[in-house]
């Protein structure tokens, strides 16, 4: 047992909990604190509900747009793909329903995600590491090595390829073969949720018709330069692309409003398929306002990661999200982020490039931007913000 610890101004307390800021909240929550750390308190104007950083802070929910996969090969797929379209410029978020992933697989994967971190500190320990390439990592906040803040959440990394399961953690019972079972689901979801975006953007159906697209006189958005070539690469790297699991845990916190559970992000990669528990705490920006996506069992968030933005030429863009702490619950998400293999460049599609719609993003190796959050900030949407091309017209 850890002696309680309420005093935030009590220097001995404070050496103590520094110390113990890196072994994460759950820790810190099983020591018996009542006030959250210094390491922890974001300075005022940075603080969730701050009207001036949001400038708009709206506690209402927003539906977002469902995306019933069940349509994918039947009579409606047509308006299966424009409702994809529609919910990709628009919201950058929707909701898929109906995905062939049995609540069986999504419930034990929660079950063991939920019993790994109920595990003694010890076992969690053995996964401890701010080395970005592990396999496995245990970790704190949103990156430990360089927040000056820190964030309500405790995560689990793990890399999903064949090669990393065996050095997945064995405990608690079933993790390993829950966690794979899970992970190969998902991403065959992410594969066919990539087909029915490679439609919505017309770059699917030139390839299958080996035709050269329309182009949108108002929009400019598709052209010509398209070809079969290109979409069997883009198709390729999807299958072969890289694929981490971040299993996160935010235990309640004693002053929520003081920091966040994750701090305003946008994700890497293509996509990010998000479980999360009955407790609410994602928000995401839309119109310049922060609103709460309420959880819905059996469906999975789907959001546009940066790569997809660059990909896109910027037609679908990534969007800022952040999750909230709460005093009373505890929250368990799993996400699951998809993208090109590691190595693999990311540029904007050739076919969707032209005079009216020029590239707007850098060809990005997938190692820059590793490189990039290792020493940087990356928060907000900075790296993306790091590889636009300004054209002066
Ligand atoms: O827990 C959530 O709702 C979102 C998690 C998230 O944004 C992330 O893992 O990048």
């Amino acid at each position: 047992m850890y002696p309680k610890m309420a005093m935030r101004d009590d220097e001995t307390c404070e050496t103590l909990k520094s110390q113990e800021d890196h072994k994460g909240v759950k820790h810190l929550c099983e020591m018996g604190i009542t006030r959250v750390p210094n390491k922890y308190v974001l300075p005022a104007h940075e603080r969730p509900h701050n009207p001036l950083t949001t400038n708009a802070y709206d506690a209402n929910d927003l539906e977002l747009p469902v995306i019933d996969f069940a349509q994918l090969h039947g009579p409606n797929h047509a308006q299966l793909i424009a409702s994809v379209t529609h919910a990709c410029e628009n919201y950058g978020f929707f909701q898929v329903i109906n995905h062939g992933i049995s609540s069986d697989v999504i419930r034990k994967m929660e079950d063991v995600c939920r019993r790994f971190f109920e595990l003694p500190l010890e076992e969690r320990e053995k996964y401890m590491s701010t080395d970005i390439h592990s396999l496995v990592r245990y970790g704190t906040s949103f990156n430990q090595t360089n927040d000056s803040v820190f964030c309500w959440r405790d995560f689990l990394k793990l890399v999903c390829n064949p090669d990393a399961y065996s050095q997945w953690p064995e405990s608690p019972s079933n993790f390993r073969e829950m966690g794979v079972r899970y992970a190969r689901k998902t991403k065959l979801l992410f594969q066919l949720l990539m087909e029915t975006i490679i439609e919505s953007l017309g770059l699917g159906l030139a390839a299958s018709t080996n035709k050269t697209p329309k182009i949108d006189q108002d929009s400019g958005h598709r052209n010509g330069s398209n070809t079969a070539e290109e979409y069997d690469d883009i198709r390729k790297d999807i299958e072969d692309g890289s694929h981490l699991m971040v299993v996160n845990c935010f235990p309640p916190c004693p002053e929520p409003e003081l920091t966040y559970g994750m701090p305003p992000h946008s994700d890497y990669g293509f996509l990010t398929l998000l479980h999360q528990d009955e407790v609410e705490g994602l928000q995401i920006l839309h119109k310049d306002r922060w609103v709460t996506i309420r959880p819905h069992p059996q469906s999975f968030v789907v959001n546009v990661g940066d790569h997809l933005e660059i990909f896109s030429n910027g037609r679908y863009k990534s969007v800022m999200h952040r999750v909230l702490a709460n005093p009373k619950k505890s929250r368990i998400s799993v996400a699951s982020l998809h993208s090109v293999p590691f190595g693999t460049t990311i540029k904007p599609s050739r076919g969707l490039i032209n005079d009216k719609n020029p590239q707007r993003y850098m060809d990005t190796n997938f190692t820059d931007f590793i490189q990039y959050i290792t020493a940087c900030d990356s928060k907000h949407k900075n790296f993306l913000e790091s590889r636009k091309i300004s054209h002066n017209y």
